[in-house]
């Protein structure tokens, strides 16, 4: 009875450690190391080496080490088992606070006022609009959408959800699907992405999509903030958006390529904030107590929690 870890490039000891302190019982063993593949029941993988979860013939479950799981589901060798995500209150906090932080930094207008220090300019004639005439658009009303949405109704933003299928979230506005699209955007100041990368998202977050914003709010023009996944967006019209006026700003802190290169010119515009994919970092033991809980809950006979629809990828 072992528990994989195959995990690349993210903290990978620092999980493995927490899996040994808090399920002592279990064998861990790491992918690239030998081990006893027959006794492998579950796995716990974020970015894993495609086909690393292959040849597992008593592998009851693969645990996500995050709410996303676009990193497995291009895995052509991901076995044929339940597939969990993350879901943790800790998780959602930190995501509501990071999109909370950007809308109030666009709101209250703090570039500008960063820019003006720099310069040692005094000048208080910028139109400061109430948060109540300020259009919030969530792409994706999943958990950490609505988490999000219920923060910034508290903080008196106008908000606004779209999501694949219809659904009724109380205070705010919601549209769905393809056919809905243009009016969600047309009612759009700041467009918070929080999709899943799927194969109906990859490079959802276009010109075409940019060029659909609200152009008569109070903030100066349309501003972008993607905190979902770098493969939603299209790079190269974002900085044009940027350059001809369509967007106001953008705040990413996902790129389709991380760590964002180092020549990439995203880095010294003007109108951009980069944060390095940390919108919603959960502290390992918060989500290997989660992990913990399922397997305790598995083996007790109780089905497992935020299982992954194989047909949405999601
Ligand atoms: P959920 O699965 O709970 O929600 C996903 C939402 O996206 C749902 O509302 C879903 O619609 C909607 N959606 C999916 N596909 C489409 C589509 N084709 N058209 C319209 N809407 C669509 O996910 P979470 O809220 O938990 O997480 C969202 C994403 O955030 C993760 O997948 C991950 O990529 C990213 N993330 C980023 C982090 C960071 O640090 N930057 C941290 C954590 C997550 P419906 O409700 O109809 O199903
Ligand atoms: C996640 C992430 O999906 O951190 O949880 O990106």
């Amino acid at each position: 009875m072992s528990i994989l870890v195959a995990v690349q490039g993210y903290k990978a000891e620092t999980f493995c450690k927490a899996l040994e302190r808090i399920m002592p019982e279990r064998e861990i063993v790491r992918h690239g190391e030998p081990f006893d593949r027959r006794a492998v029941d579950y796995a716990v993988a974020w970015k894993h080496p495609a086909g690393a979860l292959a040849g597992l013939p008593n592998l009851s479950a693969v645990f996500s080490l995050g709410a996303g799981v676009d990193h497995l589901m291009t895995d052509p060798r991901l076995p044929e088992v339940p597939i969990l995500r993350v879901v943790d209150p800790d998780l959602t906090a930190r995501m509501s606070e990071y999109v909370v932080l950007h809308c109030l930094k666009i709101l209250r207008q703090q570039m500008r006022y960063m820019a003006q220090q720099a310069e040692r300019r005094w000048e208080d004639d910028l139109d400061q609009p109430p948060a109540a005439k300020v259009r919030v658009g969530l792409m994706g009303l999943g958990v950490l959408g609505q988490d999000a949405a219920f923060k910034l109704r508290m903080m008196g933003f106008d908000v606004a959800g779209w999501s694949r299928s219809p659904k009724t979230v109380e205070g705010i506005a919601t549209f769905a699907g393809p056919e809905q699209l243009p009016a969600f955007l047309a009612r759009t100041d700041i467009l918070v992405v929080l999709l899943p990368l799927t194969p109906d998202t990859a490079g959802m977050v276009d010109g075409a999509v940019l060029r659909g914003l609200a152009r008569d709010g109070r903030v100066g023009g349309p501003h972008l903030i993607n905190a979902g996944r770098g493969g939603l967006q299209v790079e190269d019209d974002i900085l044009a958006c940027l350059d001809d006026g369509t967007l106001a700003s953008a705040t990413l802190d996902v790129f389709q390529t991380e760590p964002l290169p180092e020549d990439s010119p995203f880095w010294s515009h003007p109108k951009v904030t980069i944060t390095p994919h940390n919108a919603a970092m959960s502290e390992a033991d918060a989500i290997i107590t989660l992990i913990a809980r399922q397997i305790v809950r598995h083996e007790a006979g109780e089905p497992w929690e935020n299982v992954v629809d194989p047909a949405t990828g999601y």
